[in-house]
């Protein structure tokens, strides 16, 4: 799908919105919907014939997404389950769970024991350029939004103070301002710029460094005044529980496809609750808004709907926060229309 604005990151902007659409019929007549986001079109093919390769091995098995999980990841254990694969895997997972929802009849927050509640959101921004990215600031307000994060990181750090100079103007006091560097600086540079951004009310400074480098960011931590938010790199919870051992963060953020679908969220979870760390979603609003409402430590719901034009009915916002699409399952209908106008086979 073309994205009416790009999602303008400091390692590269997202210009399309390459989604891998999942169905997971059952022999009852019930239907389970995903969808996986493939980030570059170069991936798009494989990610969605890995989907497709997967067929066989359910067929004819009883909907048990956490067994299918063990039996899946056991059978990919000599290659291993981050990237496309955890990709594909997550994404069954979620068709799964959906199909165990709407079985019962129930939204995906009440099938695990919770209820749909209104989740806290922020507008993730996604221009560099200061006329568009007021722009969306404006939209953003008018949506009620309180919480808004920026792409720093594209240039100097002068380039950084601006943009969070120009956002503050625009809003006033009563908006935090959150700001994502998508692992673009080095140790010394994240740990420099984030004393410079202390003093001007940021929320949380996310991804400072490269991802794999835990050690470095609890570098980063424990000199930035601000909160360093972490996670939506995390493949499974294996790898939240290697960050908080590290002190990596002072706040984790899931993403539902990397972290391994419902059934990776809940244990992703349950670790950050036990660390008594803050939670926040990745992306994928409408799976993310039931996870968050049986979340513990659940903070925010990034607002970031990339999927909203080929879905019935997307997620909405009122006064600031999420409630996810009406409806038994994680809510997922999609519009026919548009997905064939996007579809490529
Ligand atoms: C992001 C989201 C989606 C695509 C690229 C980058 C980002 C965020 O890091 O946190 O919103
Ligand atoms: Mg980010």
């Amino acid at each position: 799908m073309p994205l009416t604005r790009p999602i303008e990151t400091a390692v590269g902007a997202v210009r399309s919105a390459p989604f891998v659409l999942i169905d997971l019929r059952t022999t009852e007549g019930i239907t389970g919907s995903a969808y996986v986001f493939a980030y570059t079109t170069s991936v798009l093919g494989p990610l969605a014939r890995l989907v497709a390769n997967l067929e066989e091995s359910m067929r004819r098995e009883a909907v048990a997404p956490l067994e299918l999980g063990w039996r899946l990841r056991q059978r990919f254990r000599l290659l291993g389950t981050p990237g496309l694969v955890g990709m594909a895997l997550a994404g069954v997972d979620m068709a799964a769970w959906d199909v165990l929802a709407r079985a019962a009849q129930l939204p995906l927050a009440e099938l695990l024991g919770g209820r749909v509640r209104p989740i806290p959101a922020y507008a993730s921004l996604r221009s560099t350029a200061l006329t568009s990215l007021l722009a969306e600031v404006e939209e953003a307000l008018e949506l009620g939004f309180r919480h808004v994060k920026l792409k720093l990181g594209h240039g100097p750090l002068s380039q950084d103070l601006a943009a969070v100079d120009a956002v503050r103007r625009a809003v006033g006091d009563a908006v935090t301002i959150l700001v994502d560097y998508n692992q673009a600086l080095t140790v010394p540079e994240a740990v420099s710029r984030a004393a410079a951004l202390d003093g001007r009310g940021v929320g949380w400074i996310e991804e400072p460094v490269p991802a794999d480098d835990l050690a470095g960011a609890a570098r980063v931590a424990t000199a930035a005044a601000a909160p360093v938010q972490l996670g939506e790199n995390w493949w499974g919870p294996g790898d939240v529980a290697r960050a908080l051992a590290t002190g990596a963060c002072d706040e984790c953020m899931l993403d539902v496809m990397k972290i391994g679908g419902v059934s990776g969220w809940l244990q992703g979870a349950a670790l950050a609750a036990t660390a008594g760390m803050p939670l926040s979603s990745h992306t994928f609003p409408e799976f993310s808004a039931h996870l968050l409402a049986v979340s513990p430590t659940a903070r925010f719901l990034e607002h970031l709907d990339k999927a909203a034009p080929i879905l019935e009915r997307p997620v909405t916002v009122e006064g600031g926060q999420v409630l996810p699409p009406p409806g038994p399952g994680a809510g997922l209908s999609w519009n026919e229309p548009a997905v064939r106008r996007y579809l490529v086979e």
